[in-house]
């Protein structure tokens, strides 16, 4: 896949922090997939699990239950899928549905089979960092250096999958904004993205609608956070993020041609110099 490119988000849940029980209805969530990619998104990441701080799991039938129908209703379409699990049970019936990427927020941490799973689909995965497990992540959340230690979980979860079998092109990073994370981690893991990058894989990033947004800008909520979000991911791909995992997709896919464009520019003028 050619990067960097815009992952729309399609929740099929009753309680994600953002958009939960927007999307219950398999109509509407395949609906709504199909306008995101309409919008820019080269990439659907389908998601059956809230993992908004303090969520209750949910079962592997119950996910499959809600994103089961929204898979295969996306396929036919031919857009390209990622499930965001991490279930094997889950991943098992996504992939064969038509979903090409596994997106697992505990980077291969929580279920000792979709390690092996990945491996033998071929299918590409995204791994990405979390401290704790998102019932308890932001009850205080303490590093040393947060973008050195996410940056070793990262690197050692990548040497982990390639020693599973998963091709290492097919591996993506990401330093889970907002997973056990204050303010300030986030702000540090965005501002130092580059030292993320330097692990020479795609780093996604996501951003989209998250509460430091809110806090940042005078306790707004969910709906009134896209011009954090906006400036977010511009600054992630002036550092070198090639994956932006958004629900905004029109208005990000817009700021990020711009900002595109412009560090384009100046590494021609940089060569001119
Ligand atoms: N954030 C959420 C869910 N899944 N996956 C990846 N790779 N990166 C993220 O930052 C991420 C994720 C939570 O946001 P949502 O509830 O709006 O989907």
């Amino acid at each position: 896949m050619e990067l960097p490119v815009i992952m729309g988000v399609v929740n099929v849940t009753p309680d994600s922090f953002s958009d939960g029980g927007r999307f219950l209805d398999a109509s509407a969530a395949v609906a709504h997939g199909l306008r995101l990619v309409q919008e820019g998104a080269a990439i659907l990441d389908v998601g059956g699990e809230s993992t908004r701080p303090g969520a209750d799991p949910v079962s592997s039938e119950e996910e499959l239950r809600r994103v089961g129908p929204v898979i295969e209703g996306l396929a036919q379409s031919g857009a390209r899928i990622s499930i965001d699990t991490t279930k094997a049970a889950v991943a098992d019936v996504a992939l064969a549905a038509g979903a090409g990427m596994v997106n697992d927020v505990s980077a291969l941490r929580f279920d000792p089979e979709l390690a092996g799973l990945v491996a033998d689909r071929g299918a590409d995965c995204c791994l990405m960092h979390m401290l704790g497990k998102p019932r308890t992540m932001q009850e205080d959340p303490a590093y040393d250096d947060v973008v050195s230690e996410v940056k070793a979980f990262l690197e050692e979860r990548l040497a982990f999958a390639v020693g599973a079998g998963i091709d290492e092109t097919r591996v993506w990073l990401d330093p889970g904004i907002g997973f056990g994370k204050t303010v300030e981690h986030n702000l540090a893991l965005l501002g130092r993205l580059d030292e993320i990058v330097a692990l020479g894989r795609p780093v996604v990033v996501g951003t989209s609608r998250k509460s430091f947004l809110g806090k940042l800008t005078g306790d707004r909520g969910p709906d009134d956070r896209l011009p954090g979000t906006i400036a977010t991911n511009v600054m992630a791909l002036e550092r070198g993020a090639t994956v932006f995992r958004v629900h905004d997709v029109a208005p990000v896919a817009d700021a990020l041609a711009v900002a595109g464009a412009t560090v384009a520019a100046s590494q021609r003028g940089a060569r001119h110099a």
